[in-house]
């Protein structure tokens, strides 16, 4: 059994009592659909279009083979894939076997992809050669020495996508008929990971259970009305929570819809692909809203059956919300979930004003909600507060972690999500801002304190800071503020320094400024607050 923290069994009672948790595979959101509509396409990927039937006839396949290689029930895999439909195959593969992936996102390089092997120690990595990383054999071979278990290694061609599958799945699995029983794992054991966006040194690992994943899918495909007429366009990281749950991929296939795949958000192929297969919903981050807004002027008739476009995943401006009914002609509706768990949004039934100046209101009758000043005591309706849950699909605790669990668990189970928000009397949720020291770079989170460590590691810098600069497009840029012992270097020699480290590219300081000394508080940690204050006036006065 892989480890997690269980939820108390009081709240388990509740929460099976209630119905939201069914101790149903998680697998269910795909077979479910197998049985009742084989023939409907579940999955269109360039040319390629898979019917529900044929997406699970392929993930059985994996499975035969990943089972005749010795992979067992309570083993992990570490898998990096583009938005291609292997990605859900091997995704529905793994959960027939019981076999935990983490999902990591196709920008993480040698950095973050070796903390998730060191974390995880999987026996399987599922990559793809288009990756920087996995053109030869030396990676994962590096990835071995980290994760000694790993034994089974299967990298997706370059040329033709599906070829090395295709040809794991000939050698290994002849024909249909199942040559091993696959058992997944118990509906309350761990399903699979999600990453953290963290705000610490170390990526995290959230492990998230088949019951409580379930039903966040089903109620998010409930409150965004999915059916079988949905066409969903999936355009950001198909592993990020927001696509593959909230409602996502996952809901899409839970109600019998089709999930169109873009390698990424650029409006004019998303609007093509939009105007080709007849797209209903799609889900962005605010910077891709205000990409697709320049480009939509003159292009309107390609968005003509597009009903929904959800926004998550970082501040959305409320003067571009009120933009996007009309220029892209649908309906708007905001999302603000986590890796973690709870998932809020506005309703399709909403009033305009809630829609534009909300980012709605917990999915679950069971998300509690607390809003707490600094001492932990709840504040009152409409004042800014730290934003902590629990219910029936949020986390206990990340995987392996005891200390920062300590941090960020309170006494009776709440998870500090590091959010500033206020909620209205009305149970509604405004983010206002953050307590946690991340980043939100366009939607993409940067853990402060990972990127100073690794700037510190540099012999000429003695102090680094990282914090947010305001940004146009991506809401946020990151900004390095360092002071040097060598006053030679230069930031070009600095961001190769990182890369060099194998860090993901968007974590790479957008600015560096070089300072004589950092600001204190009065404890002697870095005021990061004067820090942004005095880069602001510093910019204000030059502009
Ligand atoms: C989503 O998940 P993560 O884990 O990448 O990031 C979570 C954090 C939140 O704690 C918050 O700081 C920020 O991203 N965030 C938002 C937001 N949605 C997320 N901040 C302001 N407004 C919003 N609407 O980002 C995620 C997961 C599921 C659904 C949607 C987003």
């Amino acid at each position: 059994m892989i480890d997690f923290t269980p939820w108390p069994a009081e709240f388990a009672r509740r929460y099976r009592e209630r119905g939201y948790w069914q101790d149903l595979s998680l697998g269910e959101v795909l077979g479910r659909n197998v049985a009742l509509r084989p023939d409907a396409v579940a999955i269109l990927c360039g040319e390629r279009s898979y019917s529900y039937a044929e997406l699970d006839r392929q993930a059985e396949r994996l499975a035969q083979a990943l089972l005749a290689r010795g992979l067992r029930a309570g083993d992990t895999a570490l898998v990096q894939l583009p938005n291609v439909a292997e990605f859900y195959v091997s995704f529905f593969a793994l959960l027939k076997i019981g076999v935990a992936p983490v999902n990591a996102l196709f920008s993480h390089q040698r950095l973050e992809l070796s903390s998730y092997a060191e974390q995880l120690q999987p026996r399987l990595l599922i990559a793809a050669a288009g990756h920087g990383l996995f053109g030869d054999g030396a990676f994962a071979g590096e990835l071995r020495g980290l994760a000694p278990a790993l034994d089974t290694v299967l990298v997706l061609g370059a040329n033709g996508y599906a070829d090395e599958l295709s040809a794991l799945l000939t050698i290994d699995a002849d024909g249909d008929a199942p040559a091993m029983p696959a058992q997944p794992s118990a509906p309350s054991e761990v399903a699979f990971f999600q990453l953290s966006g963290g705000s610490t040194g170390t990526p995290k690992l959230i492990p998230r259970t088949h019951n409580d994943y379930h039903y966040s899918v089903r109620r998010s495909a409930e409150i965004c009305r999915l059916d079988e007429a949905t066409r969903f366009l999936c355009a950001l990281p198909a592993a990020h929570n927001f696509l593959l749950s909230s409602p996502g991929a996952l809901g899409v296939f839970h109600a019998g819809g089709t999930v169109v795949l873009a390698l990424d958000p650029e409006p004019l192929r998303c609007f093509e692909l939009i105007a080709r297969h007849g797209v209903t919903m799609a889900a962005l981050v605010p910077s891709a809203v205000a990409l697709w807004l320049q480009a939509a002027p003159g292009r309107r008739a390609q968005l003509a059956t597009l009903r929904l476009l959800q926004v998550g995943g970082a501040s959305f401006a409320e003067a571009l919300a009120r933009r996007v009914p009309e220029e892209f002609g649908c309906r708007l509706q905001q999302v603000f979930g986590m890796a973690e768990g709870l998932v809020n949004y506005t309703r399709l039934s909403d009033s305009d004003e809630h829609v534009y100046t909300t980012q709605g209101c917990p999915m679950s009758a069971d998300d509690e909600v607390r809003v707490v000043d600094l001492d932990g005591a709840p504040v009152a309706d409409g004042v800014s507060g730290m934003l902590t849950t629990r219910g029936p699909y949020t986390f206990r605790g990340y995987y392996r972690a005891p200390e920062h669990n300590a941090r960020v668990f309170d006494a009776d189970g709440f998870y500090a999500t590091g959010d500033l928000v206020q909620r209205g009397a009305d149970g509604y949720l405004r983010v206002v801002g953050r307590v946690k020291d991340q980043i939100n770079r366009g939607g993409e989170k940067i853990a402060a304190e990972e990127v100073e460590n690794l700037l510190l590691k540099h012999p000429g810098i003695v102090q680094a800071a990282l914090i947010s600069v305001p940004d146009a497009l991506l809401g946020e840029k990151s900004c390095a503020c360092v002071v040097l012992s060598d006053a030679t270097l230069r930031p070009v020699t600095l961001r190769k320094f990182l890369r060099e480290q194998g860090v993901a590219e968007f974590k790479l300081p957008d600015r560096f400024q070089i300072l004589d000394r950092l600001p204190l508080t009065a404890v002697g940690k870095t005021d990061k607050q004067t820090l942004r204050a005095q880069l602001h006036t510093a910019a204000a006065a030059v502009a």
